[in-house]
């Protein structure tokens, strides 16, 4: 019998990696998305996917969309990917954030525990919900210390799929998931940002790009790799929570460091802090300045995960370093500049 497993945020980068793995697995996957006017589903169609998925409305926000999904289908596998995910975003809009990636969990929850208790839950858990720490590596037992919105949202969604869990028995797991990134990561986040910047600076199509803190320190892995630690998170015999990372933390700086060196441009960084800037080594001109409208209004400088649990129980570990994931993003980024 072929399994049935139901993506919510299907259309985001997750989603899309997910849909893709599970489709080679032979699932039938509803893909849940909002409605938008500009719904082209440009992932999905890179992937050559769109056409396997079985397309269903849902706006987290409404209780009754997604009780009619679990009256119409049987499902499986229910996998919690759609958020409002972009930190900065979340400081603007604090309280779509917390209905969204805070109650939106609660609502898939509670629709789980009414109509389709046998469903296996997972939930995207996140690393900035570490927030400010003072661990040198953060685990499953690490301290929380939120620091946006998001990660409050998020953390809200980490302890309601907990207590699920005890409270009613669900088969209900969370993937802390540490940054990752790929060649489908969304153009505002700050990976994508660079590898799309710089490609447009060196094809002359952009003058100087502009960032935000580049002294932060992330883990960053590939994205379609935890979509991989997502599934097998549900086929245990007994839900539980996991830590997805690389275990290694590079700053901002670091990755444009790399992606300069794959791209071979001839660039030094001059001064420091808001005056740090990346020049071109001849002309002297600037190609990357620091713009204070992209500083949080409360930052997580520190991240770096520990997946010896996941390692060990899983049997997953992030394949794909630093160097590995700027030549992919970049490849792809070369490549549909030419198609344009
Ligand atoms: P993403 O690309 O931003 O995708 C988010 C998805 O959520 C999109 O499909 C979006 O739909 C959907 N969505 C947003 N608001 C919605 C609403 N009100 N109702 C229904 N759907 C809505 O995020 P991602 O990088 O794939 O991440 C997937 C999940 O993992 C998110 O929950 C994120 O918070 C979490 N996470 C991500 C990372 C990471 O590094 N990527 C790390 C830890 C946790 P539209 O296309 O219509 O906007
Ligand atoms: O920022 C700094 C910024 O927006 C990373 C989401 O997927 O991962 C993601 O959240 C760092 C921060 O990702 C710019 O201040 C500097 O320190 O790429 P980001 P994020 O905030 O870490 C976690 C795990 C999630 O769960 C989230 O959903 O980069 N930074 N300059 C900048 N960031 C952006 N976006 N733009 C800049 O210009």
């Amino acid at each position: 019998m072929k399994k049935t497993a139901l993506i919510t945020g299907i259309t985001g980068q997750d989603g899309a990696y997910l849909a893709e793995l599970l489709i080679k697995k032979n699932y039938r996957v509803i893909g849940a998305l909002r409605r938008s006017a500009r719904q082209d589903n440009w992932r999905l169609k890179r992937l050559n996917i769109d056409k396997k998925i079985i397309f269903e409305e849902l706006e987290l926000s409404e209780e009754n969309e997604i009780n009619r999904l679990f009256k119409k289908y049987k499902f499986n596998e229910v996998y919690n990917l759609a958020a409002q995910s972009f930190v900065a975003t979340s400081f603007n809009s604090p309280l779509n954030t917390s209905n969204i990636t805070g109650l939106g969990v609660l609502r898939i929850l509670e629709a789980i525990r009414t109509y389709s208790p046998r469903s296996k839950f997972f939930q995207a858990s996140s690393s900035e919900m570490f927030g400010q720490t003072f661990e040198n590596k953060q685990d499953e037992q690490s301290k929380f210390n939120p620091q946006s919105p998001y990660a409050i949202s998020k953390l809200y969604g980490h302890y309601i799929t907990k207590n699920y869990r005890k409270s009613y028995n669900l088969y209900a797991a969370s993937g802390i998931a540490f940054n990752h990134e790929s060649p489908l990561r969304g153009e505002e986040f700050v990976t994508r940002k660079i590898t799309k910047g710089l490609v447009s600076i060196m094809k002359g199509e952009l003058k100087v790009l502009e960032l935000g803190n580049v002294y932060a320190k992330r883990d960053w892995g590939y994205a379609k790799e935890y979509a991989q630690g997502m599934w097998q998170m549900l086929q245990l015999k007994k839900a539980d929570d996991f830590i997805l990372s690389t275990g290694k933390t590079y700053t901002i700086k670091n990755f444009i460091d790399e992606c300069v060196k794959y791209l071979k441009m001839e660039t030094i960084w001059i001064g420091k802090n808001l005056k740090l800037r990346l020049v071109n080594k001849k002309t002297k001109k600037d190609l990357i300045k620091i713009n204070k409208k992209y500083f949080r209004p409360a930052e997580v400088d520190y991240l770096r995960g520990d997946s010896k649990k996941a390692n060990k129980v899983l049997k997953w570990k992030a394949k794909t370093d630093l160097k590995g994931l700027v030549k992919l993003m970049i490849d792809e980024e070369m490549k549909y500049f030419k198609m344009r």
